[in-house]
């Protein structure tokens, strides 16, 4: 909630984000892990998380500190934000479609290639959860729907209402116009998306959402599509994205950081590159918001974005960093 005013009511600046620990550049924070660690060491274990949850970043760190896997570290570090009331575009609490129905969006691949996705589910949690069982306990990747919310059931997931008291005035205030305009770092965009590497240099990475708020009832955005919200591939490097979805679909977006980087660009280079070719096809429209953030198998990050305002976070045995990201439309 702090970062939203913050990001509402001022201009964006190291000086700003003091409430965290750590604030960096991306060229600062480089610079002081060539310095700490010299270029050709991996830098691991490592979180880094869209935006500036530090508490999803400091739990998915517990998990990576004591040893545990970059699977287990996801999982855990987006649960916090699922769980927190006070985010309405993660988990309960989330903003609803424009019929008053909450529903969620999530996936999870490991070092493996395997992965799990929930798509438009109600009623459940924890949604980042349900689509690890899908992906460890199916023969599937994607459940959509009743069918996704039955299998959660299934597997011991309560019923939960996920439209909170503050959501739900929200959603009724917002009928009186109906007015459906993503607004740039605000409302629609903390969706959060998380890669981590563990002790043994293995890459995870999960995405959970609400989606836009107030969309049309049974839109599905990026952040539960493989490839689109997120990708991770342990040879290479990991990405995911936030921001207006149905762009990152359309450019394949994850993926497309992820091969970039196999072809020799750094996690930043990608980052860039990615968010230049969703550039490319809206020239004449570029009042919405998209970030990428990327790490590279030597643990080398990146993120980039469209407008000004969008920050990720980054835990290391050299802290907790919370970084202000370079985008494409200057401040
Ligand atoms: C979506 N990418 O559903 C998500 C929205 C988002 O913070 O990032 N919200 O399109």
């Amino acid at each position: 909630m702090q970062r939203r005013k913050f990001l509402k009511n001022s201009t964006i600046g190291t000086a700003g984000l003091i409430s965290t620990p750590l604030m960096a550049s991306c060229q600062d924070q480089k610079k002081a892990k060539s310095a700490a660690t010299g270029a050709s060491e991996p830098i691991r274990p490592l979180a880094i998380c869209t935006w500036d949850f530090h508490n999803a970043s400091a739990e998915a760190w517990a998990v990576l500190k004591d040893g545990g896997s970059s699977l287990d570290a996801v999982e855990r570090g987006v649960r916090v934000e699922e769980a927190d009331v006070d985010n309405q575009t993660v988990g309960i609490g989330g903003r609803p479609d424009r019929d008053g129905k909450v529903t969620l969006d999530a996936c999870i691949m490991d070092k493996d290639g395997n992965c799990g996705a929930v798509l438009c589910m109600q009623n459940i949690a924890h949604p980042i959860s349900v689509a690890r069982k899908v992906m460890e306990e199916t023969p599937h990747v994607m459940l959509a729907g009743k069918g996704a919310e039955q299998f959660a059931y299934e597997k011991g997931f309560g019923k939960v209402d996920l439209l909170t008291e503050k959501s739900k005035q929200e959603w009724i205030e917002w009928k009186k116009t109906s007015q459906y305009e993503p607004i740039i770092n605000i409302e629609n965009h903390d969706t959060i998306g998380m890669l981590a590497i563990d002790r043994n240099g293995d890459i995870s990475g999960a995405c959970t959402t609400s989606g836009m708020g107030y969309k049309m009832a049974g839109r599905v955005g990026d952040s539960p599509i493989i490839g689109a919200g997120l990708f991770v591939d342990n040879e290479v490097g990991g990405a995911t994205a936030t921001g207006v979805g149905e762009e990152v679909v359309r450019t394949v977006g994850s993926f497309l950081i992820v091969e970039l980087m196999r072809q020799g660009k750094s996690p930043q280079e990608a980052c860039e590159e990615g968010v230049k070719r969703i550039i490319a096809k809206n020239k004449e429209k570029q009042d919405f918001q998209i970030g990428f953030i990327a790490v590279n198998k030597k643990g080398e990050t990146g993120g980039y974005c469209i407008h000004p305002g969008f920050t990720f976070r980054t835990y290391t045995e050299q802290g907790h960093v919370n970084n202000l990201s370079d985008s494409y439309i200057k401040p």
